[in-house]
């Protein structure tokens, strides 16, 4: 495949995409002789647009499922890098991106908090325990907020198109009010903790997603004490 005209890694992305949806045998090929032990990892592209704008990822995504042809039991797992907890702004619109991606791909999702180990030294455990969860109480007290933009979210007759709203910042919050608004109503998403310099915390997102897959139920009967107890203290879920 050749591109004849410069294009921006998205739209490069997208063509390949397309190139692949084209040509899916070469995918069946290699999944359908699988067994129900094989646990098969796929790293996507952090290009949010493919989740949640274009349904290329989607029609992949019924390709694999049972709804498909391969007939695979699918965890999609979205991460957001949990430096984003520091913008309240950024935290609800990858949050949002989330909950898009889960209503479009429509298979059991997990949504992570991922390079746990950048803020663990900066905010406290109670302090990250609030994005677990995400709810409207957190674009209250957003340290980066200016004393004139909350001043001007505050005036709920102001117009949030004209230029003093913008200017001030006041339209941006009371955007992102909105946003994390329709988040909390929705109540869809909540986030496990990964710190991958702890091999519980990584255990633990794994049993997840082996429960999300059955996993388990597809494996050979085990000894009770073949099993593993997974400590899931510091990587609950809601
Ligand atoms: N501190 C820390 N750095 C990480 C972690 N995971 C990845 N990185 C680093 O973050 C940078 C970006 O890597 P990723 O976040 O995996 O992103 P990517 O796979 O390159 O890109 P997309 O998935 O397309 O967004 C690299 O320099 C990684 O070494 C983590 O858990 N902790
Ligand atoms: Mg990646």
């Amino acid at each position: 495949m050749r591109f004849h005209q410069p294009c921006s890694a998205i739209h490069a992305d997208i063509i390949l995409r397309r190139f692949l949806l084209d040509n899916l045998d070469f995918l069946s090929e290699a999944i359908d002789p699988l067994t129900e032990e094989y646990l098969i990892v796929i790293d996507m592209p952090g290009q949010i647009e493919l989740y949640t704008h274009i349904p290329i990822v989607p029609a992949l995504v019924k390709h694999l499922t049972r709804s498909g042809a391969l007939n695979v039991n699918l965890c999609a797992t979205y991460l957001l890098e949990s430096t984003f907890v520091v913008d309240r702004a950024k935290y609800f619109a990858g949050t949002l991106s989330a909950m898009s991606a889960m209503i479009m791909l429509e298979v059991p999702h997990v949504n992570v908090l991922s390079k746990m180990d950048l803020v663990k030294g900066t905010l406290s455990k109670k302090e990250l325990k609030r994005f677990i969860d995400p709810d409207t109480s957190l674009m209250d007290d957003d340290p980066t907020d200016s004393q004139a933009a909350l001043k001007s979210a505050g005036n709920r007759t102001a117009d949030p198109s004209s230029s003093d709203s913008v200017m001030a910042g006041g339209s941006f919050k009371r955007l992102n009010r909105a946003v994390a608004q329709l988040i909390d109503d929705f109540s869809m998403v909540s986030f496990l903790q990964l710190d991958v310099q702890n091999e519980d915390s990584v255990g633990a997102i794994l049993s997840y997603i082996d429960d999300m897959i059955q996993y388990h139920e597809a494996q050979e009967p085990k000894e009770p004490n073949d099993e593993i107890d997974y400590d899931y203290e510091d990587t609950a879920m809601g």
